[in-house]
């Protein structure tokens, strides 16, 4: 038998130990993916493949569930009933999208239980973005606008994923995100109409959250350790700094429409190139976050380890329920 050695990576990001795998699988595995056949749960996978994944979507999962936190905190203050009842539906979608990443993430082995220790622990990550603080309800505007903007730009190639599970919970995912992309986006319009005040409101959260929106699609492609397997297989389909492209082009154009400005001297159309070019980001300041560096990250960290400690007794209490269940089915 014909045998190939592959690194898996653990939850955590760390190389894990070599795996052996059977060269003939391997390859046929590898034909399927080539193929855009979607890849089951059932079905053979090399480790490592199961484990980049178990690692990509348990972090996906996590930056769902840390980012209610930056809008959760302006449901009680947003300025009208509409605004409001947008923004609960908007928090608790974002709750339902950590659930059907969570899911899928189960079925490749991991149970949900260990993927939120590994977070509480501090050795799973999820998006820098949600490490800066909501200081005015600009911010949430902006978050709409541009965070959920940026997620969509990364997720649509997402539904297409060779991992079916994953692909198909992206499909939901995507459809909420434009609402949620398009409602921040109207409220940034109607700041940007509205008083003095109000219009340089909006241009403050813009001038702080455009760059770490940037940040959002990962390091740059040459210093992006997992893009080259990841593309290969197909978990990917378009780079960190493509998309980081698609989203300036599609951002530019909508700044302008509603008169507010981006915080970058060397924007600049480029005629050739059919985009936009535009400045480097503080990618020092992007690998700090990273590391759980950033300026909330503490008080995000926090909250997460006393939702849990809190919801100790909702688990017990549904274990309870669920053991007496199976008790009588039993009987
Ligand atoms: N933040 O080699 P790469 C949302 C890490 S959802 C933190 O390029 P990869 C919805 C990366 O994990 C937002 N860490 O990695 C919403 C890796 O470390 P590891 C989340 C980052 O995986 C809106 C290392 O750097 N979306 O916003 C970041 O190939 C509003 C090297 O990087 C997803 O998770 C970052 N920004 O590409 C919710 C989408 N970037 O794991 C509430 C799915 C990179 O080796 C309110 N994920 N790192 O230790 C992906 O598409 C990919 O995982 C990337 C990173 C593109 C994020």
């Amino acid at each position: 038998m014909y045998v190939q050695e592959v690194r898996a990576t653990s939850l955590d990001g760390r190389p894990g130990p070599l795996v052996i795998e059977d060269a003939d699988r391997l390859a046929a595995f590898e034909a399927r993916v080539a193929a855009d056949e979607f890849i089951e749960p059932k079905d053979w996978m090399p480790e490592a493949y199961r484990k980049t994944l178990v690692r990509q979507i348990s972090q996906h999962a996590h930056s769902e569930i840390v980012g209610m936190l930056p809008e959760g905190n302006w449901i009680s203050r947003a300025p009208t009933l509409r605004r409001k009842a947008i923004l609960l539906a908007k928090v608790q979608d974002e709750a339902g999208h950590g659930l059907y990443l969570y899911c899928a993430a189960e079925t490749l082995g991991t149970s949900r239980d260990e993927m939120t220790q590994a977070l509480l622990e501090g050795r799973a990550k999820y998006s820098t973005i949600f490490n800066y603080p909501t200081l005015t309800w600009a911010d949430i505007a902006a978050i709409g606008w541009l965070v959920d903007g940026a997620a969509i730009m990364n997720q649509v190639p997402l539904q297409r994923a060779s991992y079916g599970p994953y692909a198909r919970a992206m499909v939901k995912v995507c459809k909420e995100e434009s609402f949620h992309q398009r409602q921040g986006y109207e409220a940034m319009m109607a700041l940007a109409a509205g008083t003095p005040e109000q219009k340089a409101m909006a241009q403050d959260a813009l001038d702080r959250w455009w760059w770490p929106s940037l940040m959002m699609f990962g390091p740059p492609d040459d210093q992006s350790p997992n893009s080259e397997q990841s593309m290969r297989w197909r978990i990917k389909r378009e780079s960190n700094d493509a998309l980081r492209q698609k989203f300036v082009d599609m951002t530019v154009p909508q700044a302008e429409l509603i008169g507010l400005s981006l915080s970058d001297a060397d924007l600049k159309w480029n005629k050739e190139k059919g985009g936009y070019d535009f400045g480097t980001p503080d990618w020092d300041e992007f690998f700090a976050v990273v590391r759980g560096e950033g300026p909330v990250a503490r008080e995000r960290m926090k909250a997460r380890r006393d939702a849990w400690e809190s919801g100790a007794w909702v688990r017990a209490a549904a274990m309870a329920h669920a053991d007496k269940r199976a008790a009588r089915f039993a009987a």
